[in-house]
């Protein structure tokens, strides 16, 4: 089978897609965006990756948060991601977004108009819920949100399953007692580490042992981070979400071929591979899958594998791992790769 039908084709995961980063530009359109701003969105889609700037990429999410600012248009901007997910043969998906309070919708009304839509979900795809707790927001904001995440887990435990730590990492800063109390409350926790150099926070986040974590650009010493960390996270066993696209896109990575996944490749440490802001960044899973055998040499059999693995590394139930591990499995049976 060559590559591409192979990626498209092959059952898929999903562990790190953030909810408003993952519109389409199609999708826009049909939730009212202004014109001037989808031809915006468009363009910088087409820039090329050196002419953006990390900044840049986060300007994207307004235009966005600006579409979806009521409970229907939560609603629908779910229901549009999920679809295109399933489209690119997806089988289970974490969706993580920040609960946000407009005008006419509460945080409430925003977690509970995602849930709605994932509930409604006729195809048959698996999606999770993660909630975001966004680096921009100080400690007593945070506090709050984690508490309003709490509240809502304990409402829908089968839906929503964990917190993620994210927002532009040019601020903020990590505070472990914040994710100790989630965890307490049975939720998993994955958080954004090391997309820029910053060697205290990545060792704090690391001695916190998350679950998993994303990016983590910046954790080898070759790539802004040091012996010291590099050698803790070797330790840690911690499976890396890692966003090629993203990376690239935003100018964190230099290119596909020196990525910093090569580490990860190198020194057989856990990894899957995910799309980030599928729609700010124009890719889908197909894509990045096809970009990690282009530029990375892994092989069809090596995909399969890191699909596989990634299973383990989901916030699912084990009945829910067991059922998509036999997915997998029979899938290759059939497909004889
Ligand atoms: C860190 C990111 C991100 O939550 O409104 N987000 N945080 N690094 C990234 N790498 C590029 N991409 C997205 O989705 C958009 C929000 O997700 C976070 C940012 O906080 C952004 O505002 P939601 O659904």
């Amino acid at each position: 089978m060559e590559t591409e039908n192979f990626c498209k084709r092959l059952p898929k995961i999903e562990l790190h897609a953030h909810l408003n980063g993952s519109l389409s530009a199609a999708s826009l359109q049909k939730l009212n965006c202004l014109p001037k701003d989808i031809v915006k969105y468009q363009k910088l889609i087409n820039l090329l990756p050196t002419e953006k700037s990390l900044e840049e990429c986060f300007s994207m999410f307004k235009m966005a948060h600006d579409a979806v600012n009521n409970k229907q248009s939560v609603y629908l901007a779910t229901k549009y991601v999920i679809e295109d997910f399933y489209n690119d043969n997806v089988v289970y998906l974490e969706l993580r977004t920040t609960p946000r309070s407009e005008e006419n919708m509460t945080k409430v009304d925003y977690i509970e108009s995602v849930v709605k839509a994932i509930q409604d979900c006729k195809e048959s795809i698996t999606v999770k819920l993660l909630l975001s707790i966004d680096r921009r927001h100080d400690l007593k904001a945070s506090e709050q949100n984690m508490e309003l995440i709490i509240n809502m887990k304990n409402q829908y435990p089968h839906i929503i399953k964990g917190v993620d730590f994210s927002g532009s990492p040019l601020v903020g800063s990590f505070n472990s007692n914040l994710f100790k109390q989630a965890i307490d409350n049975g939720l998993l926790v994955t958080l954004h580490c090391g997309e820029v150099k910053n060697v205290e926070e990545i060792k704090q986040i690391l001695q916190f042992r998350p679950n998993r974590i994303g990016h983590g650009t910046c954790i080898h010493p070759n790539y802004g981070g040091s012996e010291e960390i590099w050698e803790l996270y070797c330790t840690t066993n911690i499976p890396l979400e890692c966003c090629l696209t993203s990376n690239v896109v935003c100018g964190t990575a230099k290119n596909y071929e020196t990525h910093h996944l090569q580490e990860w490749i190198k020194n057989a440490l856990p990894f899957t591979l995910s799309t980030d802001d599928k729609g700010v960044f124009g890719t889908n899973l197909s894509k990045e899958l096809r970009l990690a055998v282009q530029h990375l040499n892994l092989t069809h059999e090596d995909l399969w594998k890191i699909t596989f693995d990634s299973i383990n590394y989901t916030f699912a139930t084990e009945e829910e791992k067991t059922i998509l591990k036999r997915i997998l499995q029979e899938w290759k049976l059939t497909n004889h790769f």
